[in-house]
């Protein structure tokens, strides 16, 4: 029981806004943790008007703590308080730069906390100590930079038009934020998603409700701790969690969110657009789900070939929304591919993800790994040749086999549908008809991510133009960067986070014309 009723009392960077909550408090990792578990709402923490949700601990099945959950009245408190934040509030008052300052200064205790940050999204989600610390939150706190040095150069233009003779016109453009903004996020990345999203959406000047995923929402109320500290006014940063029946749904139809930004699931993502365009018509970008082919051709250097699949595949124990959920390997080293990835893949530290030596840790929840083990069963019955793998662990906690599937047949279920989880899958192809290939690889409704492996530039390139994604990977896999776009096409949404493109998912063009 780690639940303690402690009032903690800390003062704001601003030194005029008092942070008290029920702390969490617990001893992981070699640290002493303490965290929120409450709404976070107009800079206070509060608790919620729906029933609290256990956040369970994946590696041993015990719960962290419960978490207060937020009732349809809590998001309109927490949109209310996001609206006078923006309309009439001190963030619609301070400079582009000093919002750039703020947002720096956020970055900053981030950079502190780092290590207090990776422990509980490791408690949380599962996800390997190593891993939190340089990814979920190490990329998390660079996003947070990158955008925080977009504020003060955004800009509009002068546009040449047609003068009204014999006058004379001038028309400018003005880049506007949007309003009060509402974001959903899932379990896989949780700090980083939330990053990912909410540092363009502050970067253009917006106020935000945001919404995370319910199994793993605790980096989020240390992040909304910590921002209150660096002194973001009370309003612009409001973190509601709770279910997404409830909570995210009524994020989504409420008539005074003006963008929705979501990354989850395509089938929950076709709802949220349809309830983004029946409330009120708002702008809405989505981050869904992949199957991303990755082709690996003979020329490759196998020990390469071997490394970049399994980490394309197992990275975050595949719970990584551009995983490759299919692996071509050209005829030629098919076998031999095959031999080596079963070998490596057994040789894969699975266990504590705090533990340092531990590369692949527990699924996220329960739900999840039963879903994972009935995909493998799918699997078997259709008939591919599953050669390592493939089921749960007998041990507590919610850990799967890394998991290698191989003659997978075009069309079949493991072929077309997303895992989201450690389970690779693999088929030949003959490099004699490249078309047929280009063709095989498309042959999804998704469209996030592709890899291609080979020494041949051309060959390389010619993947790079024909293949449906929004992201190629040519002789790596994996490597995203805060200035880079991220994004799918296709049934896996659309809209870009991250570089210079994701400003405008939060941004509004107003055209002004003077007459003199
Ligand atoms: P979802 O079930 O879609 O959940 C995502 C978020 O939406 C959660 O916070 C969820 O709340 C909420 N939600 C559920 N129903 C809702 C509704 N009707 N209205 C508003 N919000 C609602 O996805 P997941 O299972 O968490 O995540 C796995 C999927 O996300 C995979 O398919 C994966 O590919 C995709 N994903 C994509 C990306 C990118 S960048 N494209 C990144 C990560 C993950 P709860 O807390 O109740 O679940």
């Amino acid at each position: 029981e780690f639940v303690v009723k402690a009032v903690l009392a800390m003062r704001g960077a601003s030194q005029s806004q008092q942070i008290s909550y029920e702390a969490v408090e617990m001893k992981a990792n070699n640290l002493e943790l303490k965290f929120p578990k409450q709404l976070f709402i107009d800079g206070k923490f509060v608790n919620g008007r729906a029933k609290p949700i256990p956040s369970v601990n994946p590696h041993d099945e015990s719960v962290i703590c419960q978490v207060e959950s937020a009732s349809v009245e809590d998001v309109d408190d927490a949109v209310q308080a996001a609206k006078r934040a923006f309309e009439t509030g001190e963030w619609s008052k301070i400079s582009a730069r000093e919002r750039g300052r703020l947002m720096f200064k956020l970055a900053d205790l981030m950079e502190e906390h780092k290590e207090e940050l990776a422990t509980l999204e490791s408690l949380d989600s599962g996800a390997v100590y190593t891993l939190a610390l340089k990814t979920h939150v190490g990329m998390s706190i660079e996003t947070w930079r990158y955008f925080a040095g977009w504020c003060d150069k955004i800009q509009g233009a002068v546009v040449p038009i047609s003068h009204a003779r014999p006058n004379r016109n001038l028309t400018i453009t003005r880049k506007e934020p949007i309003g009060v903004c509402g974001l959903v996020t899932p379990w896989n990345y949780p700090l980083m998603m939330l990053s990912w999203k909410m540092a363009a959406c502050l970067a253009a000047g917006n106020t935000v409700v945001m919404k995370p995923a319910q199994t793993s929402p605790l980096t989020a109320l240390k992040f909304a701790e910590l921002a209150a500290r660096a002194g973001i006014p009370p309003g612009v940063i409001n973190i509601v969690p709770g279910s997404g029946r409830v909570a995210g749904e009524a994020i989504v139809k409420h008539p005074q969110v003006r963008k929705l930004g979501f990354t989850g699931s395509t089938e929950i993502g076709q709802t949220i657009m349809k309830d983004c365009a029946e409330s009120n018509m708002k702008k809405v970008s989505l981050e869904l789900g992949g199957k991303s082919p990755f082709v690996i051709f003979e020329d490759a250097d196998m020990q390469q070939a071997v490394r970049l699949a399994m980490s394309s595949v197992f990275f975050n124990k595949g719970e990584n929304c551009i995983a490759a959920g299919r692996i071509f390997v050209e005829e030629r080293i098919y076998d031999e591919f095959l031999e080596r990835v079963v070998a490596e893949t057994k040789k894969i530290a699975i266990g504590d993800p705090l533990n340092r030596g531990t590369s692949h840790g527990p699924q996220n929840h329960k739900a999840h790994l039963d879903k994972l083990v009935e995909f493998v069963e799918i699997g078997k019955r259709e008939g591919a040749r599953l050669i390592q793998g493939g089921k749960r662990l007998p041990v507590p906690g919610y850990y799967f086999e890394p998991t290698v599937f191989a003659d997978v047949e075009d069309g079949s279920f493991l072929a077309t549908e997303e895992s989201f989880g450690p389970i690779m899958i693999v088929s030949p192809f003959s490099s004699k008809d490249e078309d047929k290939l280009i063709a095989r690889a498309n042959a999804t409704e998704y469209g996030l991510a592709s890899g291609v492996l080979t020494k041949d530039i051309a060959r390389a390139l010619r993947f790079a133009e024909k293949i449906d994604a929004g992201t190629v990977f040519v002789n790596t896999y994996n490597k995203t960067d805060v200035a880079a776009p991220f994004g799918g096409f296709k049934r896996s949404g659309f809209g870009k986070d991250l570089g210079q493109e994701a400003l405008n998912e939060y941004l509004r063009t107003k055209t002004i014309t003077v007459e003199y």
